[in-house]
């Protein structure tokens, strides 16, 4: 599916509106002061486009005007312009055929990878729809009606698939259905901490889920061949990875830690495994927050370069 497998198109989002703990948007200059692009240049060969530094997505917060909540929505207005930059800057990226890899920030920013790779995969294969694999503790599909908390990032999905509506331009108004994925060609992996509304849109929409009760009775091998079975070998896979899907011992700096987790070689399997089928064109990695738990934050930060190598085909031999 991509022209240059070879490319990476490389975003680094350092924002954090999507939720209300400051540090997460530090992450992408962690991860890449920790050595993760040259690795990906040096040791597996990339030829990398995109930001080599940390563009600041936080220019496109509108300036001077007030950002009240909206339908619950804390920071309606600046995710909402954060994500519609990125979308395009994504999207400009995936036209080039490129494999397009995005350091966060919250997971808000997913708004604007994945409509960005939606958009561009059908104008590149005739109308073709991307699958998403979502790798989280969390479900991020709440609706701003259903969102106890408010905060952007448990809601990504919500607006990906139109489960969310809107009546604002200005709040995600931009998302056209072009931009849009289906829920039957979405999967979650590593689910422990899902709100009841959550539950219950996710049973009415019929949408896979493997959570860790599944890993645990089937072991990862298997959840894995399931979790591509129901993709199929002809669909491009997005694979949004929020670090907190790993057990808070192997990445305790993020900002909602679940106990019960990934171990960091489940995790590592899980982005091997979808890098063998080839059918990988994006990756995001967030929820990064070297400021949360900082005893622990190398730790996160090494976790999270581990997971970015082994999904664009670090191999131990
Ligand atoms: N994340 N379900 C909770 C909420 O606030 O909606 C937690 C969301 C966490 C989001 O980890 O990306
Ligand atoms: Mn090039
Ligand atoms: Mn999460
Ligand atoms: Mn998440």
């Amino acid at each position: 599916f991509l022209t240059h497998p070879s490319e990476l198109g490389v975003v680094a989002v350092d924002f954090s509106g999507g939720q209300c703990k400051p540090g997460v948007d530090a992450a992408p200059n962690a991860l890449i002061s920790a050595g993760l692009l040259e690795q990906l240049r040096h040791d597996l060969g990339y030829d990398l486009h995109g930001d080599s530094d940390v563009h600041s997505y936080n220019d496109y917060i509108p300036k001077g005007v007030p950002d009240p909540d909206y339908r619950g929505m804390k920071n309606p207005l600046s995710v909402s312009a954060v994500t519609e930059t990125l979308s395009s800057r994504v999207y400009a990226q995936a036209k080039e055929g490129r494999f397009v890899l995005t350091l966060g920030g919250d997971h808000s920013i997913a708004i604007g990878t994945i409509s960005g790779m939606a958009k561009a995969i059908r104008e590149r294969l005739a109308g073709k729809d991307i699958a998403v694999i979502w790798v989280d503790a969390h479900a991020d599909i709440n609706t701003p009606e259903t969102s106890d908390s408010g905060n952007i990032h448990g809601m990504p999905v919500a607006f990906l698939t139109g489960l969310a509506k809107t009546d604002r331009k200005d709040i995600f108004g931009w998302l056209h259905t072009d931009q849009l994925i289906s829920v039957n060609k979405l999967v979650y992996i590593g689910l422990r901490d899902v709100d009841r509304g959550e539950k219950q849109i996710l049973r009415e929409n019929g949408i896979r889920a493997f959570s860790m009760h599944d890993i645990d009775r089937h072991g990862i091998g298997r959840v894995m061949e399931m979790a591509l079975a129901h993709i199929g070998s002809d669909t491009p896979i997005h694979l949004s990875f929020d670090v907190d899907a790993l057990d808070p011992q192997w990445a305790p700096s993020t900002g909602t830690p679940v106990r019960g987790g990934l171990t960091l070689r489940e995790g590592d399997y899980i982005a091997e495994c979808v890098h063998e089928t080839g059918q990988l064109i994006a990756m995001d990695l967030v929820e990064v927050n070297p400021s949360l738990e900082e005893k622990g934050a190398s730790e996160t930060i090494r976790a999270g370069c581990s997971l970015v190598r082994c999904a664009l085909g670090d191999t131990l031999l």
